[in-house]
């Protein structure tokens, strides 16, 4: 049994996710965790909410809430949301728990023993209405190149120039509006990156089998123009994991934390840690998923993320931990994705355009989504949702090709042999055939899987789909039976052993699904078909089932209007 620690990045506190998130990174890794764990392979995947940093800060304020009860309420939100779209993490955790605030602090005093971490002074904008340092992207006024009145201290949105925040012209707060900024020094900590850059050469050299994309982002970030920079890990807020070295005191960092995208992949590690403590477990069953001195060493660590998250995980993540000098696991593969576009634009969190999760279920159940998306995931290129492709790929895929395939057999059977797997005849060609054909494809399927090919793997079930409605077209039970009720005997089993089989190899994409079709089987083998001619046998004569309800509706033309409609403004 191999052993796999999976993580997702994990989503920004500040709202619900859109579908583009969804697919991006936590979906693709659920569908790998339930496929492992349906291999009979031990797993641990693990995902949380990321707290910290002013985006959660400027989010509570605008709700009008502290900071720590926005993030505690929108975790519990997040949270559900996943539950009902049937991601299956081992844990859930937060970014802000004690757990991580200790681990980052600990890695900070690691990285300070190894001299890796030097001081900066640099200079900041200071509001004093704000009673704060402002990041450059909070800070307003005119363009000086175009005249725009809206610029923000990093960059002007209308001609796009790159700004500092003392190039604008009337620079003003974006979070209170006010004029009284003044410029003041203050002292950061850095990370000496650079002083790792061989190290982390090698290590990428050491991932032959990583794809061109991701390593070609490593590469470009090590070796382009200087090289590999050192990296400010400390901001001036007051919502994060407070600048300590373990657990002392830095001098000169009092009223500082740590930056997000410092303390953000240590949950990973942390979310670990909070798994066990919540469950009542010694600090050895989480070590022997992280620590490779504790038991970590077999372990495959597959972690799944946006493009745009790529070089943190390839470069900065990697840099906290073999600077530690401590054993812990790294990651063996990195799966990242394109961007999924929304009916000729993009989905946007700020300007509330597409499908957010809530909504989605809000008219259709899980399922539904999880496979539109999955079979469309933007693996070598973006990709994009329109209604009519989803009210397509719902109807054809999953009412026509499975959806039928389930009822007419349970059906047929049932008017003709009553609600049990019937008895007589025997295999003949055509089932042969059948089972050499899906025996080809499910192997497939399992190296497209293993693989993480995601948008393969989903055709390669449809292809398993489309293989027993075919059989079922072409043996015709329902003539074979006034002829030959014993040979119609053995189609018809051969038939419900196929939904069993088929809610097993389905489950990874449509869990709830498949539940309702083992349910509908009577049966709880879930055993992976090894042997696809002994699976499906699985259900011996006399098994008694009962029909499904219809599995998957179809959407409507009015419904696919209604909805196009419905999201197609911005959500307010
Ligand atoms: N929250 C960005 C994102 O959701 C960030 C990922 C952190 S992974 C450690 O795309
Ligand atoms: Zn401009």
């Amino acid at each position: 049994m191999a052993r796999i620690l999976i993580t997702s990045a994990i989503p920004y506190i500040n709202g619900i996710k859109h579908l583009g998130n969804l697919i991006g990174s936590q979906l693709p890794a659920d569908l790998y965790a339930r496929y492992q764990r349906g291999r009979g392979n031990e797993v641990m995947f693990l995902c949380a909410t990321d707290e910290h940093g002013t985006p959660a800060e400027l989010a509570a304020a605008k709700a009008g809430k502290p900071v720590a009860e926005y993030c505690a309420e929108m975790y519990a939100v997040q949270a559900d949301i996943a539950q009902r779209f049937g991601l299956s993490f081992d844990h859930f955790g937060r970014s802000s728990s004690d757990q991580n605030k200790r681990l980052t602090q600990h890695f900070a005093g690691k990285l300070d023993e190894a001299g890796l971490i030097r001081e900066v002074t640099e200079k900041q904008v200071y509001s004093n209405a704000d009673g704060r340092f402002l990041p450059d992207r909070y800070i307003e006024g005119t363009c000086p190149n175009c005249g725009y009145e809206r610029a923000r201290g990093d960059q002007c949105e209308n001609c796009t120039k790159q700004l500092d925040p003392t190039d604008l012209i009337e620079p003003r707060s974006a979070i209170s509006g006010s004029t009284d900024l003044e410029v003041r020094e203050t002292k950061h900590l850095y990370l000496r990156q650079s002083a790792m850059k061989d190290q982390l050469d090698a290590w990428i050299d050491s991932k032959t089998d990583w794809p061109i994309l991701t390593t070609s982002i490593a590469k470009k970030w090590l070796h382009d123009g200087d090289g590999l920079q050192d990296r400010g890990i400390t901001r001036d807020l007051d919502w994060g994991v407070p600048v300590k070295k373990g657990d002392l005191d830095w001098p000169g960092m009092e009223g500082k934390v740590f930056y997000v995208w410092f303390d953000a992949p240590i949950e990973y590690i942390a979310c670990a840690k909070e798994w066990a403590d919540a469950t009542g477990k010694p600090d050895a069953e989480w070590e022997r998923w992280w620590r490779t001195d504790k038991g970590a060493d077999d372990v495959r660590y597959v972690q799944f993320m946006g493009k745009d998250n790529v070089p943190f995980h390839t470069l900065s993540f990697p840099a906290t931990i073999l600077g530690s000098g401590e054993p812990w696991k790294m990651v063996d593969h990195l799966k990242s994705f394109n961007y999924l576009n929304y009916d000729g634009g993009q989905f946007s969190t700020s300007q509330g355009r597409g499908v957010f999760m809530d909504q989605a279920l809000e008219i259709l159940p899980a399922d539904y989504w999880r496979w539109w998306l999955l079979s469309h995931a933007p693996e070598s290129s973006d990709s994009e949702f329109t209604w009519e492709n989803f009210q397509q790929s719902v109807n054809k895929d999953l009412a026509d090709v499975l959806g039928n395939f389930v009822s007419r057999i349970t059906k047929f059977c049932r008017s003709k042999f009553g609600e049990a797997v019937p008895e007589g005849g025997t295999l003949g060609e055509r089932e042969n055939a059948l089972i050499d054909e899906i025996t080809r494809r499910v192997r497939a399927y399992e190296g497209h899987m293993e693989a993480m090919e995601v948008r393969k793997s989903a055709q390669e079930l449809r292809a398993i789909w489309v293989a027993g409605n075919e059989y079922l077209q072409a043996a015709a039970p329902w003539s074979t039976f006034k002829e030959n009720p014993e040979q119609a005997a053995a189609q018809v089993r051969m038939g419900l052993n196929l939904i069993r089989l088929y809610a097993v190899l389905s489950a990874p994409f449509i869990p709830d699904t498949s539940a309702r079709m083992l349910s509908a089987m009577n049966t709880l083998d879930t055993n992976w078909p090894d042997d696809v001619a002994a699976a499906l046998g699985a259900l011996p004569p006399g098994h008694a089932f009962t029909v499904p309800d219809v599995l998957f509706a179809k959407i409507t033309d009015e419904q696919r209007e209604e909805w196009q409609e419905k999201f197609s403004g911005i959500r307010t």
